[in-house]
């Protein structure tokens, strides 16, 4: 059993809501998010934290004050916001009704053109969407310049409060592993029967990511491991993701120099947690039989920057008609290489590779 377990089980208590909840076992957050950027360090806010519709931000200002800064500003979904809105009208007008009409230029460099009269005119809706959308720049941001600016400021952030965590890692001797999926792939019930195997041989650290409530650092309690819950609607505004200043307010809470393992089980989402790194040397993602074959093609993001997947729900392959070749065919054309294993988090199958894949040096 653990040498460390500060959190008997059953100890994190159920938080549906704040209101009328126990005591809290495990220690609040910081108020705000450390690393992120603070009012006083920019001007002020446009409406809402975002530019209005239709509209560019004033000159100078951030689209993300005012906001987290990791929603709205994620650099890596096609040069667009991962979340937030922005000027969704504009994105969708040649879709539907042009918010604008005439002969008019773009600020793209492209010379003044006319829409819905040209070559292209009878295209599907679609394909007129996609040549009228390409190259032009939606971001609501004033310029390509100002949304690389801001990015690479929220990125750099992050960057160096990930760098410190790696620092803390690579001090302590433990590596650490970020586990990503899309919700209910079966990350907690992959590492519970990771634990049921590891535990009684590695001194292990779980760092459990939700947005609400301990229901997994409950489930992942009392299987000799050190769990620390970091909850991002508590102070961290409901964050569909863990970052590096998330992670960095709970390493207190874990024995790290004791350790010889952590897993950091993001939140559970597609697409943002691939886009900040914890501090992590490697990362994995679980991937549902459940989820169909084409999404490494619609999310590239997380499977172009894990390690490993782990296709999980095998077990359930005789009663689907998931095609497990076109979805390797689809995995290997934006993560070419990668490295697979077919699994069942619920039968144990393939469980023993993914812990021999754990017990590999980084
Ligand atoms: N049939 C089958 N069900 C599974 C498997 N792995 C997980 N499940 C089920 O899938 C559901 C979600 O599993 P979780 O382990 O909670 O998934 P998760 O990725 O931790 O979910 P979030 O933390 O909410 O993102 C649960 O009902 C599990 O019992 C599996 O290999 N086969
Ligand atoms: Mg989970």
């Amino acid at each position: 059993m653990g040498r460390f377990h500060p959190h008997p089980p059953g100890s994190f208590p159920h938080r549906p809501s704040r209101r009328g909840a126990p005591p809290r076992v495990v220690p609040p957050h910081p108020p705000t998010g450390a690393g992120r950027p603070r009012p006083s360090d920019q001007p002020p806010p446009a409406q809402g934290g975002r530019p209005p519709q239709g509209s560019r931000p004033p000159q100078g200002t951030s689209p993300t004050q005012g906001t987290s800064p990791t929603q709205g500003a994620a650099p890596t979904q096609g040069g667009r916001p991962a979340q937030g809105g922005g000027p969704a009208r504009d994105a969708r007008a040649p879709q539907g009704a042009p918010p604008h009409g005439g002969g008019h230029s773009h600020d793209t460099g492209q010379a003044p053109h006319r829409h819905g009269d040209g070559p292209g005119a009878g295209r599907s809706s679609v394909e007129g969407g996609r040549a009228e959308l390409a190259g032009m720049d939606l971001s609501g941001y004033d310029s390509a310049s100002e949304r690389v600016e801001v990015m690479e400021r929220i990125l750099g952030e992050n960057e160096r409060a990930a760098a410190a965590n790696r620092a803390a890692f690579d001090a302590a001797g433990a590596a650490v592993v970020n586990l990503m999926s899309a919700p209910g792939a079966g990350k907690t019930t992959l590492l519970v029967e990771t634990l049921r195997r590891l535990a009684a041989h590695r001194r292990i650290g779980i760092i459990e990511g939700d947005i609400e409530t301990s229901i997994d650092a409950d489930r992942l309690t009392g299987f000799g491991a050190s769990i620390a819950l970091i909850n991002t609607g508590d102070g961290f505004g409901g964050e569909c993701h863990l970052d590096a200043p998330m992670v960095a307010s709970a390493l207190p809470r874990l024995p790290l120099a004791e350790l010889d393992l952590v897993i950091v089980e993001n939140v559970g989402n597609l697409v943002c947690p691939a886009e900040f790194t914890v501090g992590e040397h490697r990362r994995a993602m679980v991937y549902a039989v459940t989820e169909g074959e084409e999404k490494p093609l619609k999310y590239p993001v997380m499977f172009r920057s894990t390690d490993l997947v782990l296709v999980n729900k095998t077990d359930l392959l005789p009663h689907l008609d998931f095609d497990l070749a076109a979805f390797r065919r689809n995995l290997e054309m934006v993560r070419p290489g990668v490295e697979v294993l077919e699994i069942s988090a619920r039968t144990g199958t393939g469980v023993d590779a993914w812990c021999e894949w754990l017990g590999r040096p980084a």
